[in-house]
């Protein structure tokens, strides 16, 4: 018997080596932008983050003497939609890390370069409860506001308690927390709106009129937004009693587009000297379900809540292996970086991993202003295309 229990410890030990050299090889592995961009943005080969890359003393418990088999003892189902940052000269991602047991939390990874090398901070982010325990929280977006905090925005889902006999029945609030070292978080009531429900609620980084701005989602259910839908603007003039009075949609759902079914805003947007850049994503319903795609807008410098660009169709669609994982058909984004011109978009696939685009505030300016708005109508489309056929026509032409 004794033996037979030394033998377990050992093959425990080897597994976990065997465990750990796999673990050293994954999150060190170099990433590299994949061949034949499309002049917008440069995919990267690996996902920046999955499951595997959540150290393994969250999931194993390492001592052979209680767990023979090194069984994996709380597993991590995904690794998603992350909010992102620079701090202190790294590239920060705040993800959403769900386990087997499909709750999901927040855990802080950083990397020195943007693109690979993620490694998780050695706990997850222990975030204080309001009066009402969250259930389950989501999508953190990280703000670095003018007033000196930082804030993350949040979705927060408990139980409807008005519908006791149907188990799926859910509230989603915008849940807000702030800190100054990403490590002490300061949890702060909940955003109080005229809607039922709030999702994808994103704080702009600047005072706008004195007050702090929110991009909002106003809808009716839990996962159907009903008569509500767009993404929203409203003030509000304390974080730490957030309350929006009044709500007025920017940027509207709108028939056979990539927006048709609902949008939502992504990270908080970025500034140039040409406006804001903004990310977002939309939603339309197919015969095989929800299909959920990345696109882009600009608003008014002085005036973030008039938008002014609307590049056409999707800006990042899931592509490959994106396409499929735990909610297939799906590209997320709520985390973007900004650092020295260039950018670093953090998308998400599937509900299942997270990736890593980059591009410029160039680039993506240019695209903002020069790719056409959706004319919404089939043949308005065509005439685009023969306006862009007709053009390089006279280019070639008048090159020849
Ligand atoms: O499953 C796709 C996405 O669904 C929700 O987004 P939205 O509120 O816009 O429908 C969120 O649960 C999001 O986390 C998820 O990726």
């Amino acid at each position: 018997m004794i033996v037979e229990i030394k033998k377990l410890g050992e093959q425990a030990l080897l597994g976990l080596i065997d465990r750990r050299t796999a673990y050293e090889r994954l999150v060190s592995r170099a990433n590299e932008p994949l061949e034949a961009g499309n002049g917008i943005y440069d995919r990267w080969k690996h996902p920046v983050i999955t499951a595997g890359h959540v150290p393994l003393e969250w999931r194993f418990d390492l001592n052979p003497s209680t767990n023979p088999f090194m069984m994996e003892r709380l597993g991590i189902n995904a690794t998603f939609n992350a909010g992102a940052m620079l701090w202190q000269g790294k590239y920060i991602v705040v993800v959403r890390v769900e386990g087997n047991d499909r709750k999901s939390f927040f855990a802080i990874a950083e990397s020195d370069n943007g693109v690979d090398n993620f490694r998780f901070w050695p706990r997850p982010v222990v975030l204080p409860q309001t009066d009402e325990p969250d259930t389950n929280v989501y999508d953190m977006r990280l703000t670095q506001h003018e007033d000196g905090w930082i804030y993350g925005l949040f979705c927060t889902e408990r139980k409807d308690l008005t519908q006791p006999n149907d188990l799926s029945a859910a509230v989603a609030q915008c849940g807000i927390a702030r800190t100054k070292d990403l490590v002490t978080w300061e949890r702060l009531p909940d955003l109080k709106t005229n809607s039922g429900q709030q999702r994808n609620v994103v704080l702009h980084p600047e005072f706008v009129d004195g007050k702090y701005a929110l991009y909002t989602r106003p809808q009716d259910g839990f996962i159907s937004v009903g008569s509500g839908g767009g993404i929203g603007w409203g003030l509000c003039g304390d974080m730490t009693n957030a309350v929006i009075d009044s709500e007025v949609i920017v940027d509207n759902k709108a028939y056979h587009t990539i927006k048709e079914l609902k949008n939502g805003q992504g990270p908080a947007p970025i500034k140039t000297p040409e406006g804001w850049l903004h990310l977002a994503h939309g939603v339309r319903n197919t015969a095989a379900g929800l299909r959920y795609v990345l696109y882009m807008f600009m608003t008014d410098l002085n005036k973030p809540w008039i938008v002014t660009l609307t590049p056409g169709g999707h800006f990042i669609a899931p592509e490959g292996e994106e396409r499929v994982g735990d909610v297939s058909n799906v590209t997320f984004a709520n985390g973007w970086i900004e650092d020295n011109g260039k950018i670093f978009i953090y998308y998400a696939s599937s509900d299942t991993r997270l990736h890593v685009a980059t591009s410029s505030v160039a680039q993506l300016v240019d695209y903002c202003k020069n790719t056409p708005a959706d004319p919404l109508t089939s043949a308005a489309c065509v005439q685009q295309r023969i306006d862009l056929i007709e053009a390089n026509e006279a280019f070639v032409r008048d090159a020849g």
